[in-house]
């Protein structure tokens, strides 16, 4: 289908798809509630020294119970779109079995008011909540089949109501994170032959979802993934830099999107981690690399690179001490990574369609006065990163929506609830939730689709 351009220098697309994201255990609370089983990130929050303050997703922004009053943020906004994950322990306790009936209610439940109030669902099936009870958590190969178990089950229920399914959120952060530098639950610092072969589950489990979705969901559904690439921006717009920037986007992410979009491990990815490399079984790359029909990127900051002289061709610039950052102190802000980003995915590996699956930002908010919450710099944050993804629609690179990180102020994994990421403010103690100055003016870019 023919992708509308921008009518002028500050447009979108007609059509473009404005949305906000969340994520189950980020929100949900009532996480005893209606057969729901025990995850990973429950452990991992209740194990003391693991997340700041000792904080948990135990009630989070309680939607759960409060869902309905996330529907109407949303109606208030104007947006057409919400991407929400499903909680893989809601619908299988034990991560695999039989359904669990009230968990599946409770998505019917949130999908139906989403569509009674006019906005699509984009589901993701897995942000990182993992059932506890799964022998070895993603490293075992068994997880992957499990996941692609529950992923059909979920796709076969609601693909009469929802089209685009992402399989997996972010693979760096859950294998990476979680059992090679270990911020993220389960917390484990394993050595790399063991985190290659975590990768290759986290990639395996993708194909192997984007699979079982196919079978089991109706015709026309759509299926892709969330993934953060590391993604760079070109020291100096020249050819030079350029090319090398999109030689590391593809080199930085061998074990994880390139290898989704190529179908096969990079040989200088295979030859660097020599006798660690992860054991890849015979159809397994096949699986992996199932086409796709959209890509969906989590963008939120980049380095800057430079062509060089060696054989591989780039070097990636660290960032400096003093270069400006949001509330957590790794989200430099780079605004010009939306642009760069979209551009060399697009040119890279041509995808169908794609969506910025999260962009935004926390900042050191403070209630004032009247109750309400001044984020100018949050404002200032999504205006720029905006602009450039404005730049990437304009010159035809396949940009469809956008989705901000986040809705509302919720649990924000192992810094707990002291850093915050919402256009929404979330008072913990009694869940009301409140918009700030970003939700006001990201209301007006919604209604009028161009910068203004
Ligand atoms: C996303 O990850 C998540 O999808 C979302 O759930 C989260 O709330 C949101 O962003 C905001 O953080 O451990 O020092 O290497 C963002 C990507 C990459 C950000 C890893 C934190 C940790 C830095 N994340 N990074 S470090």
């Amino acid at each position: 289908s023919a992708r509308a351009m921008p009518k002028d220098a500050l447009s979108f697309p007609s059509g473009f798809l404005w949305g906000c994201a969340t994520a189950s255990y980020q929100i949900e609370g009532a996480v005893k509630e209606d057969g729901r089983g025990l995850t990973n990130w429950d452990v991992f929050s209740h194990t003391p020294g693991k997340v700041a303050n000792g904080d948990t997703g135990d009630v989070a922004c309680d939607s759960y119970h409060r869902y309905p009053e996330d529907i109407a943020l949303l109606k208030a906004l104007g947006v057409k779109a919400y991407r929400f994950s499903v909680a893989w322990s809601r619908i299988f306790p034990e991560g695999r079995g039989r359904p669990n009936a009230k968990g599946i209610d409770y998505y019917d439940r949130l999908v139906d008011g989403l569509i009674a109030a006019g906005i699509a669902p984009h589901v993701t099936l897995f942000h990182w909540d993992l059932p506890h009870a799964l022998p070895g958590g993603w490293q075992n190969r068994d997880t992957a089949y499990a996941f692609a178990d529950y992923a059909g089950t979920m796709a076969g229920h609601l693909s009469d109501r929802v089209r685009h399914f992402m399989t997996v959120n972010e693979l760096r952060c859950f294998t990476d994170l979680g059992y090679m530098t270990g911020g993220k639950a389960p917390g484990l610092k394993l050595p790399m032959r063991q985190v290659n072969q975590i990768r290759h589950h986290g990639v395996l489990a993708h194909g192997l979802g984007v699979q079982a979705v196919r079978a089991h969901a109706r015709a026309g559904t759509l299926v892709g993934l969330a993934d953060n690439p590391a993604l760079f921006v070109p020291a100096i717009e020249s050819a030079g830099h350029i090319e090398a920037a999109k030689k590391a986007v593809r080199a930085e992410n061998a074990m994880f999107l390139t290898a989704i979009m190529e179908g096969t491990y990079l040989d200088s990815y295979l030859t660097a981690q020599g006798r660690d490399a992860p054991l890849v079984k015979d159809r397994d790359m096949a699986l992996i690399g199932s086409p796709l029909d959209f890509l969906s990127i989590n963008v939120y900051t980049g380095n800057s690179v430079r062509a060089d002289g060696s054989p591989k061709g780039y070097e990636i610039l660290a960032h400096r001490p003093q270069s400006p950052r949001m509330s957590s102190p790794w989200l430099y802000v780079t605004p010009e990574i939306l642009y760069w980003g979209i551009r060399a995915v697009s040119e890279l590996w041509r995808p169908k369609s794609l969506f910025i699956s999260e962009n935004g930002c926390s900042a050191d908010d403070v209630v004032a006065a009247d109750g309400k919450v001044y984020d100018a710099d949050r404002v200032m944050y999504l205006r720029n990163y905006i602009t450039h993804m404005q730049r990437a629609a304009r010159e035809g690179y396949p940009v469809d929506g956008y989705f901000i990180w986040s809705l509302m102020d919720n649990f924000e994994w192992e810094d707990g609830y002291t850093k915050l990421f919402g256009i929404h403010h979330v008072d913990f103690r009694t869940g009301k939730r409140t918009p700030k100055l970003s939700a006001d003016w990201y209301r007006e870019l919604v209604r009028t689709n161009r910068l203004v």
